[in-house]
């Protein structure tokens, strides 16, 4: 291939994907919904992945591992790590070793194009601005071992662009479950198949250098601004609003002094790493 993107009659193709994180949550929903959107996948954990007995087993700090799985592949979509606070030396590991072998990887292998699942933990101390939509070009700020290790991710993409033009699409992405969990999340949820289309669309996009985009449904609550995700071609269809009174009913409006109402990353800015910072 020439580029990411290949067109077979109205389905856009970019080849082969390796999806790293293939066990977890958000690769679950992806495996079961980006075929429709014309990708075949290669997946990827350190844990066995449910259903796939062809996935690959490895863990991202073996380097040589990731060079062989990115090995053929046209593109990536990174979402294995960590994926919530942890000490430093765990994060290392997982989130900052294991993403630097990762960009090694498709550097040598001459793969074009990564998605890269980055966080709203990114930039979690920035304070809400109530009412006016947050865009994807806030500095980094992070909340967490786990946010900086997303900045850093973020950091990695725009090296290995501006130095070897690998395409980063990173995704910094709110709250992506089956349905919201808490009032935060009717602002901050991101539907499984709104992922899937928005994952589709970094995959698919010409010439995206390195961009960052918000990755959040189309939400009534809402404090993103969607619109670089959009210039991608994401459409969101879900809206976190149907569920807005079995979540409130549960758990009650929030009050304005709470952190989940204060600042992006909510209580992850009150989280210490579990055994202190080294655990
Ligand atoms: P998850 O914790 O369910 O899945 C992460 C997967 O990565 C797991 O299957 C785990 O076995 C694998 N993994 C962890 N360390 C590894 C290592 N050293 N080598 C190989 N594989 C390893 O997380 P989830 O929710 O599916 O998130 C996926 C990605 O999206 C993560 O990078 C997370 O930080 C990011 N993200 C998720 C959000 C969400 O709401 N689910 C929100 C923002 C970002
Ligand atoms: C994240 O980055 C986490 O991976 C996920 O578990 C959620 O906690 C999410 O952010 C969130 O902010 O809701």
């Amino acid at each position: 291939m020439t580029g990411p993107v290949q067109r077979t009659g109205s389905v856009q193709r970019t080849g082969t994907v390796l999806l790293t994180g293939a066990a977890g949550g958000v690769g679950t929903f992806l495996r079961e919904r980006l075929p429709a959107h014309g990708h075949r996948l290669v997946a990827a954990d350190r844990l066995p992945v449910p259903g796939d007995p062809d996935a690959l087993r490895f863990d991202l700090g073996d380097a040589e591992a990731v060079r062989a799985a990115v090995r053929g592949v046209d593109a990536v979509v990174h979402l294995g790590g960590i994926s919530v606070e942890d000490g430093f030396e765990a994060i290392l590991d997982a989130n900052i070793r294991g993403t630097y072998h990762l960009y090694e990887a498709v550097r040598r292998e001459g793969v074009r194009r990564v998605v890269l699942a980055s966080s709203n933990h990114a930039v979690g101390f920035h304070p809400l601005t109530g009412g006016t939509p947050i865009g994807s070009d806030l500095p980094p700020r992070p909340d967490t071992y786990y946010g900086l290790s997303k900045a850093f991710g973020e950091n990695l993409a725009t090296l290995y662009s501006d130095k070897y033009g690998v395409q980063t699409v990173s995704l910094r992405i709110g709250s992506c479950f089956a349905r919201p969990r808490s009032v935060r999340m009717l602002s901050t949820w991101l539907s499984p198949d709104d992922c899937a289309r928005l994952v589709h669309a970094a995959l698919t996009a010409p010439d995206v250098g390195h961009t960052v985009v918000n990755g959040i449904s189309a939400n009534t609550r809402a404090w993103w601004d969607l619109s670089s995700a959009r210039a991608l071609g994401y459409r969101p269809r879900d809206d976190a609003e149907r569920y807005a009174g079995a979540v409130l009913a549960e758990h009650g409006e929030l009050d304005p002094g709470h952190v989940d109402a204060r600042l992006i990353g909510g209580h992850f800015t009150e989280t210490e790493p579990p055994g202190g910072a080294a655990g």
